[in-house]
Parts: C-alpha cells; sequence; structure tokens
C-alpha cells in the first residue's frame, strides 16, 4: 500500500518541492490550503502536480479543520511546514505570526496526539531560534544556546521545545529540522534572495533602475530547497526521532549575494543597489553558519546545489519570466 503524508504549508516553497518529492517515491500526498479570495494564485507552484495531491481547507488555528483531515486520512507521516514565515512581517504582525507557529503547532500536535498517534511528526524549525547567538567557532549547531531575535524567532522556539516536549512526555515519534536558509525560483519576492536576483535580471533587461534593500552586512547560510527537502524525508524516516541542524556549512553577506548575482550578469552592484531603511528591522540576525555534520553522517544527507548553481537557477527562471 502506498504511504501517506499530511503536508500543512503545501503551497509554500518549501511544501511544493516535498509534494515533488514524495510524489516521486511514490507517496499518496494530502496538503492542507487556506482558503483565499483569489482562487487561482492559491496553488501555481504545485500546478506541474496537476491531479497528483489531493488537496483541502484547512487552517493551523481551525482545530477542527485539523481534526478532521488527520482522523480521515490516517497519514503515516505528518510534516508540519505551515508558518507566517517572513521575519520583518513578523514584527508588523507578531500576534498573528505567534498565533499561527507557535498556537498553530499545538493544535496540531494534538490533533495528531488524540487521532493519530502512531504516525510520525516533522516540525519545521528554523537557524532563526539561534538569533545572536554563535558558538566560538563560529558555527551554530545542536547544541548552540537559543537567543531569538524576533517574533518569528521566539514563536519558532516555543514550538521547537514544544515538539520535544511531545516526544519525551508522550513517547510519540516526533522530530525537528533546524533548518538554515533555503531558496528556490519558487521563494517569495519580499524573502532578500529572490528580491536581488529578481531585480538584477530586470536591470539587466532595462525594466527597472535600482534596487532597494535594508541591512547589505548580515550573513546567511543559504542552501536550495530542494535539497533540504530531502533531510526533511531522511529526518522523519530516521530509527529513531531526533532534531537536525540542516545547513551548507558556508557564509556570504547580503552584500556578497549582490555582488555574486550582479556580476552573473555582467553588472557592477554598487551602480543599482541602493540602501532603504524601510526594510531593516528592529532586531537583526548577524550571522548564521550551520554545522549540520550530524545530518550528513548520521541520516547521509548531503546538497547537490552550491550558492553558485542556486543563482543560476534563479537567474534562468527570471530571465525566462521577465522576458515573455
Ligand atoms: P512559505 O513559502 O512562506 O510557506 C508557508 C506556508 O504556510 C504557505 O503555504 C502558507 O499559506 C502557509 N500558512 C501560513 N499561515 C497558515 C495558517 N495559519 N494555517 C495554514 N497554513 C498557513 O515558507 P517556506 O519557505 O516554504 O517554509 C516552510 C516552513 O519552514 C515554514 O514553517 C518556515 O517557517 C520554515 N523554515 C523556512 C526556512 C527557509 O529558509 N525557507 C528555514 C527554516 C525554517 P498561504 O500561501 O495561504 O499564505
Ligand atoms: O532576510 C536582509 C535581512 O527575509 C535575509 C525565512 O525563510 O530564513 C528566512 O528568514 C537577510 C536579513 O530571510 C532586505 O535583514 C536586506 O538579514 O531573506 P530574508 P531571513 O530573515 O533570514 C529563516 C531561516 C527562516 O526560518 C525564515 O522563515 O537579508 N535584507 N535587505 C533583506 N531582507 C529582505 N527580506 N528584504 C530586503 O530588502
Amino acid at each position: 500500500m502506498k504511504k501517506k503524508a499530511f503536508i500543512t504549508g503545501i503551497n509554500g516553497q518549501d511544501g511544493s518541492y516535498l509534494s515533488s518529492y514524495l510524489v516521486d517515491k511514490g507517496y499518496k500526498v494530502y496538503g492542507l490550503v487556506r482558503r483565499n479570495s483569489i482562487n487561482e494564485h492559491q496553488t501555481t507552484r504545485l500546478d506541474i502536480l496537476n491531479n497528483k495531491i489531493d488537496l483541502s481547507y484547512g487552517d493551523l488555528l481551525d482545530e477542527s479543520s485539523l481534526e478532521s483531515k488527520i482522523r480521515k486520512i490516517k497519514p503515516d507521516e505528518i510534516y508540519n511546514l505551515a508558518a507566517q514565515s517572513h521575519v520583518k512581517v513578523s514584527f508588523e504582525i507578531p500576534q498573528f505570526t505567534v498565533k499561527t507557529n507557535a498556537i498553530g503547532v499545538l493544535n496540531i500536535l494534538e490533533a495528531y496526539r488524540k487521532f493519530c498517534p502512531k504516525s510520525r511528526f516533522y516540525q519545521a524549525s528554523s537557524s532563526e531560534m539561534f538569533g545572536v547567538s554563535v558558538d566560538k567557532d563560529k558555527f551554530q549547531r545542536e547544541t548552540t544556546k537559543l537567543a531569538p531575535n524576533s517574533p518569528y524567532g521566539c514563536s519558532k522556539v516555543f514550538s521547537f521545545y514544544l515538539t520535544k516536549f511531545y516526544r519525551r512526555a508522550y513517547k510519540l515519534f516526533v522530530c525537528n529540522g533546524i533548518l538554515f536558509n533555503h531558496e528556490s525560483p519558487f521563494r517569495g519576492t519580499n524573502f532578500v534572495t529572490n528580491k536581488i536576483v529578481k531585480g538584477a535580471v530586470a536591470i539587466k533587461l532595462g525594466l527597472q533602475k535600482k534596487l532597494e534593500l535594508g541591512n547589505l552586512d548580515a550573513y546567511r547560510d543559504w542552501g536550495h530547497s530542494k535539497d533540504y527537502v530531502e533531510a526533511m524525508h531522511k529526518i522523519i524516516n530516521h530509527k529513531v526521532p531526533d532534531d537536525f541542524v540542516v545547513a551548507s556549512g558556508k557564509t556570504y553577506s547580503v552584500r556578497d549575494f549582490c555582488n555574486i548575482t550582479f556580476k552573473k550578469l555582467n553588472l557592477n552592484y554598487k551602480d543599482y543597489v541602493v540602501q532603504n531603511k524601510k526594510y531593516l528591522r528592529p532586531g537583526e540576525v548577524p550571522f548564521l553558519k550551520g554545522d549540520a555534520r550530524r545530518a550528513r553522517k548520521i541520516l547521509g544527507w548531503k546538497p547537490k546545489y552550491t550558492i553558485h548553481t542556486l543563482i543560476d537557477e534563479m537567474i534562468e527562471s527570471w530571465t525566462k519570466t521577465l522576458s515573455k
């Protein structure tokens, strides 16, 4: 019989790559989507999957929709990817962010505990939980102290500890992937990588003159979403429930990312990038670099993309879209 996976946040960046990955592996994939007033824009990232997945309406803040779906589907694996995932936006809508990313996780954990406790549960935890904390060797790893610096980071720390508690108290198969930034052509265009690549390509094509950004001196450890959803599957299929850091182990500043991207288009970023204070945050995470040695060693996870192949793919995608 086909294994069944239930994914919240299925129409987001990771949800769509994870769906393709699991469909290719022979899973029956079910997903939860929120009702949206423009129906045709809701699932564009899932277009290539046509009728191969089963979508239904629900919300992490609506317990009854979670309970009825989990009771009916009885999934083998639950991937909780739904979140208000934008860090800057979390300063503007902190209550909604915390309700979704913290209480929402409590809601789905309870539905799982009550109605499908034999299933396995993956929680999308984040390197934002480390916040301003870095080990002496300049890496963050599973043992690094958590010091979040945004409402988003705080909400993810709550759900991280909550899932660990459900594992300990109720002996459930609950695991966390502590994922560092991962990007793709499917990334929302208000996240910095896709904003930079889209802007640089638009400038190259003569469609835009300047690119406004915030803090150019923050460092991030960027990977590709395709590699990271593979890690999610390995984490949930490990023999014991555990928590793993997933990262490339390399770090670049936002300025470096601009430099690399514009250079690939034979442009100098200094001629086009301007700073606008409106993109600065009340709290910043200045430096992220993950040590994913445990995931590599124990799970055999190995990313295929580098920052260069990631940017090349994003440039190709935006060139196609903007040249139409
Ligand atoms: P994303 O593209 O923003 O997708 C988030 C998804 O969650 C969307 O499908 C969104 O639906 C859904 N959602 C938001 N609020 C919801 C609610 N109340 N009920 C049900 N669904 C809701 O994010 P992503 O990049 O794929 O990230 C997936 C998960 O990994 C998130 O939990 C994120 O916090 C976490 N994470 C991401 C990264 C990263 O670098 N990408 C790193 C670490 C952790 P709508 O389309 O209707 O808004
Ligand atoms: O910002 C700086 C900004 O919004 C990266 C989410 O997936 O990864 C993501 O969170 C850096 C920050 O991602 C602009 O200040 C400069 O230092 O692309 P971002 P993020 O905040 O790191 C973590 C791991 C998650 O879990 C989150 O869900 O870039 N930056 N100028 C800018 N950022 C944005 N968005 N826009 C700018 O104009």
